[in-house]
């Protein structure tokens, strides 16, 4: 009988995900959940079939040309795919897999919770509690934003993007959104179709980035996009770090302009984020946890292993990316 493939696990997973995969593979795991560095990465690769990382490694050229040539896919535990150099990884004839679906509705309850708390300054009212500062009430304490019936403004109408369009539906907002390619009708269910981000932008009360970072996307936001926003807009990221330029949401915010965001996603996360948003009251920050629910975390291990079964089947993945 042929060995069971060997699959390079380079984070902790859910237990239930890591018993399929001893069940099924020969998995080398990482239980001290250790963040490996490329030589590490590279060095433990000798003798695997397939590697299931997290974005948390990151798949250069470089890393990818270094690679054994026994590994023939990587199955990444995660939607995004911009931490693998796919050009270089189909050089090689490496595939490469995501994890679609699983994590739209996790996702677009953090983008909800971040529209939220940047709208009614929840984390200016936790700071104030946890420090003791809460000494009075008046009318005039802590007042913020309403997002009822406002308009919502997307960039990236994907699945994450349909389903916080969903949500948002729920508090009577009306929707605004840019994707490259008008949705269906039975998709879009009334939302309102800019052809461009600078036709959506004067639109969005509420603007939430939900398109993948890609060389067309990295610094969408910038300072003459921002510009473009109603005065007092809020702008909230669930998608990617890299979509906004970071000096000039920064700037924004200290300006007026945009009255507060709602950030999950960082340049330079997790340790070099832009020192200006910590300073900044009307940000509510979260540590990239759109999808971080157990059921989430369980349902992308599966698809995960959907996709590595599949390949050493010889069938083809259902969500190969390269
Ligand atoms: C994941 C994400 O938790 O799937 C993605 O693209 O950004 C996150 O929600 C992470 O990438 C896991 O690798």
């Amino acid at each position: 009988m042929r060995n069971k493939p060997v699959i390079l696990v380079t984070r902790k997973l859910p237990q239930a995900v890591e018993e399929r995969l001893q069940r099924d593979y020969q998995p080398i795991l990482n239980p001290s959940d250790r963040l490996y560095s490329d030589d590490e990465l590279i060095e433990i690769s000798a003798g695997v079939d397939a590697i299931m990382p997290c974005h948390t490694e990151k798949f250069t050229a470089d890393v990818i040309a270094r690679l054994p040539a026994n590994v023939r896919a990587i199955a990444n535990f995660s939607v995004g795919y911009d931490h693998v150099d796919v050009a270089a990884a189909k050089a090689k004839g490496i595939i490469v897999t995501n994890t679609p679906d699983v994590l739209s509705d996790a996702t677009a309850e953090i983008a909800i919770l971040l529209m939220l708390g940047a709208a009614r300054r929840a984390s200016e009212g936790e700071r104030i509690m946890r420090a003791g500062k809460w000494k009075d009430w008046s009318p005039a304490f802590m007042v913020g934003r309403q997002v009822t019936e406002k308009r919502f403004g997307i960039i990236g109408m994907g699945r994450v993007g349909q389903v916080v369009a969903e949500r948002a539906r729920g508090f009577g907002m009306d929707i605004h959104y840019y994707n490259r390619k008008r949705l269906d009708g039975d998709l879009e269910k009334g939302a309102t179709y800019h052809e461009t981000v600078e036709d959506l932008l004067p639109n969005a009360d509420v603007l939430s980035v939900h398109c993948p970072a890609t060389p067309d996307t990295m610094g969408l936001l910038n300072s003459e996009r921002l510009s473009l926003l109603p005065d007092g807009a809020i702008v909230v990221n669930t998608a990617r770090g890299g979509v906004i330029d970071d000096d000039a949401l920064v700037a924004a915010l200290k300006s007026g302009k945009v009255y507060g965001a709602g950030l999950d996603v960082f340049n330079g996360e997790p340790e070099n984020i832009h020192p200006g948003y910590i300073d900044l009251e009307n940000v509510f920050l979260l540590p990239h946890i759109g999808s971080a629910t157990e059921e989430t975390r369980d349902a992308m291990g599966f698809r995960a292993l959907d996709n590595l079964d599949a390949i050493f089947s010889g069938a083809e993945p259902r969500d190969r990316v390269a």
